[in-house]
């Protein structure tokens, strides 16, 4: 536990002819054993983020790029086996990724260097299963590098994702040896790349061969980033920036940096969790029931990752689903407006370039975050000042201004500490109820309708001690209409199709409507009878819609017949690789087409390995002339 004192300039100073030094904890505090619920508050209040922490936080908004193998096999998750002979971009030009990520006001540019197949983007010594053994470049290409060059030529920052998770190293399992390799490339990588800000540790993964299980040795990881990069913050499995909890791009309303959740690669970790019966997706993880409970806290903030796409990696068959621009606001709403930072993914295409719809959506986000947050409808909305629980302050609106957004900032430097505020506006002689919130934390936006005031006042109903609030603002966003971004899951009419095996309620899988779903307590098939012939070259799967994920497959087997008693094995990937993160629908191509009237799909695990079974839809992708290369793969 480091502890800071700061001078501060308090009256009492001033009548005592002495200044008053409050402490702070940096990072990490450990409560003294004794300490009352109200000590252990007051401490809370003054644990702060390290310089790395708050610098990484004031950069709100930042990109991941997932690119490698996967970008040319089409899928999410590749399992290690795949030809480095595939990864062979024609066009590649980091320079457009950065450009279009600059435009997009990004501030760093994170890199998959290496994804859970093993495929390093960069010419590694410590496998042969990377660029080198690739034909871009003639084998002597080096993608770190060349994205690293492009980002200091735009000035943005660079960090890199290696993940943990290694599906072709042949040691992954073999604990001490594995760990060796993982250090070797992330030493290569934090000495060979100049300054790197974030390393981002996947927290998925498997079964090394045989079943074995990897034992990482995180304590070695972390000191050799300290060592090597000191300023780059550890992200997932690291302990400076923590995983929101979900890959929807939505954080939490009421949201504490200063947790007393411990990042899961502490070896103490799974104890002090479950004293406190805490987890990482849980909805409060530093009130202050929690605190009162808590031994230790943690400055640990959120981090909101989504992907730009419904996939991490790019796939053609989803260029019209590229989120709207509504949909993206939202997002900024609910992560950078709830003290998070953004991290938003935009996966570059087999050309090796950004694809033009992604550039033109990220042109258009930033347009409207310039437009919107540049122009601030308060007079003197940035006036620090310190507030005890049940303080007010008022701030003038200039006149005539149409308002929908309120912004408030705390000074994180000085800890995380307001518990709830409420906003009211004046006009026509009275004050009216506007908003009201939770934790403000670094940023903290509210959206509320159109409303026209002279002025507006802020009460901190509650703080733990002086809050520090840093700055107050009014804007007016511009409502926006979500465009219809429907997915359609069949490419056939499902009416006429039929459960052939008189399943009760499994119909609902096949009914057209993902929001009703067939639950059964066991990994039964469903087989579908369509009624008539038909050219099958895929299948859809969407798991059902809302937060229950009970039931969603995992791993799957896919049959057809022409009869209902002859099955064929279809050839795919087998795995609904991610979806436990990414519920979205997952869309199949066997590569070839069958002619056939039945279906069977046959759950073979569950994302949780339960007995259980959860279908949102069912959809065929049929042939309509022949299908276009990029579609014959499978996602
Ligand atoms: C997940 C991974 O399994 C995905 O493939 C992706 O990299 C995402 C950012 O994290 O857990």
């Amino acid at each position: 536990m480091k502890q800071i004192m700061l001078l501060t300039s308090l009256l009492f100073a001033v009548f005592c002819g002495v200044q008053a030094q409050e402490t702070y904890y940096e990072k990490h505090l450990i409560f003294p054993e004794k300490a009352t619920a109200a000590q252990k508050l007051d401490m809370a209040s003054r644990l702060i983020p390290t310089p790395q922490q708050l610098e990484w936080q004031q950069m709100e908004f930042t990109a991941f790029l997932h690119f490698g193998i996967n970008t040319f096999t089409g899928r999410e998750w590749g399992d290690g086996t795949e030809a480095p002979a595939l990864f062979n971009p024609t066009e590649l030009d980091c320079e457009q990724w950065v450009r279009a990520l600059k435009d997009g006001g990004f501030k760093m540019a994170i890199i998959t260097a290496k994804h859970h197949d093993g495929f390093c983007l960069w010419p590694t010594k410590t496998t042969r299963h990377s660029v080198a053994s690739s034909p871009w470049r003639g084998g002597k290409g080096d993608l770190v590098r060349e994205l690293r060059n492009a980002c200091d030529k735009y000035g943005i920052k660079f960090g890199i994702y290696l993940s943990p998770w290694d599906r072709n190293a042949a040691c992954y399992g073999d604990s001490p040896v594995y760990n060796q390799f993982f250090i070797e490339q992330l030493t290569e990588l934090l000495t060979q790349y100049g300054e790197i800000h974030e390393v981002w540790f996947d927290g998925a993964n498997g079964e090394g061969p045989n079943g074995k299980k990897q034992e990482y040795d995180w304590d070695a990881v972390i000191k050799t980033i300290r060592r090597l990069q000191p300023k780059a913050v550890t992200a997932i499995m690291g302990d400076d920036v923590r995983w929101v909890g979900n890959e929807k791009g939505i954080g939490r309303e009421t949201e504490w940096s200063a947790t007393a959740l411990p990042p899961g690669i502490y070896s103490r970790s799974e104890e002090l969790r479950k004293g406190l019966g805490i987890y990482g997706k849980a909805k409060d993880l530093g009130g202050r029931d929690i605190v009162a409970r808590a031994k230790e806290l943690f400055w640990w903030p959120s981090e909101v990752d989504v992907s730009i796409r419904p996939g991490w990696f790019y796939h053609a068959a989803q260029d019209k689903q590229v989120k709207s621009l509504a949909h993206l606001v939202d997002i900024y709403f609910k992560s950078v407006g709830y003290n998070s930072v953004l991290l938003l993914n935009i996966p570059p295409d087999k050309r090796g370039l950004i694809h033009e719809n992604d550039v033109q959506r990220l042109k258009e986000l930033s347009g409207y975050l310039k437009k919107t947050f540049g122009k601030d409808f308060l007079q003197k909305g940035d006036t620090r000042w310190q507030s005890l629980s049940g303080d007010v302050r008022e701030y003038k609106v200039q006149k005539g201004a149409v308002v929908n957004t309120f912004l408030i900032q705390e000074d994180i430097a000085k800890g995380q500490r307001v518990e709830n505020f409420l906003v009211e506006a004046y006009s026509n002689g009275s004050w009216r109820y506007v908003a009201e919130g939770t934790t403000v934390g670094y940023r903290r936006l509210i959206r509320f309708s159109d409303t026209k005031a002279e002025k507006i006042r802020v009460t901190v109903r509650s703080a733990r001690g002086k809050a520090n609030i840093l700055k107050v603002g009014l804007f007016f966003a511009e409502p926006l209409n979500d465009e219809n971004t429907e997915v359609q899951l069949s490419d056939i009419p499902v009416d006429e199709w039929r459960i052939a095996d008189g399943e009760p309620n499994a119909h609902q899988a096949i009914d057209g409507d993902r929001s009703t779903g067939w639950y059964t307590n066991s990994l039964k098939p469903l087989t579908v009878d369509m009624g008539r012939e038909v050219q099958v070259t895929g299948f859809s799967y969407a798991p059902v819609t809302g937060d229950d994920l009970a039931g969603t497959i995992y791993k799957y087997a896919f049959y057809i017949s022409s009869d209902g008693e002859e099955w064929t094995k279809c050839d795919a990937a087998g795995e609904f690789s991610n979806i436990m993160h990414n519920p979205v629908p997952y869309f199949v191509r066997f590569g070839k087409s069958y002619r056939v009237r039945y279906f069977k799909l046959e759950p073979l695990a569950e994302i949780n390995g339960k007995v259980s079974t959860a279908i949102g839809e069912v959809g065929i992708l049929a042939v309509k002339g022949m299908p276009k290369d990029d579609e014959t793969l499978v996602y």
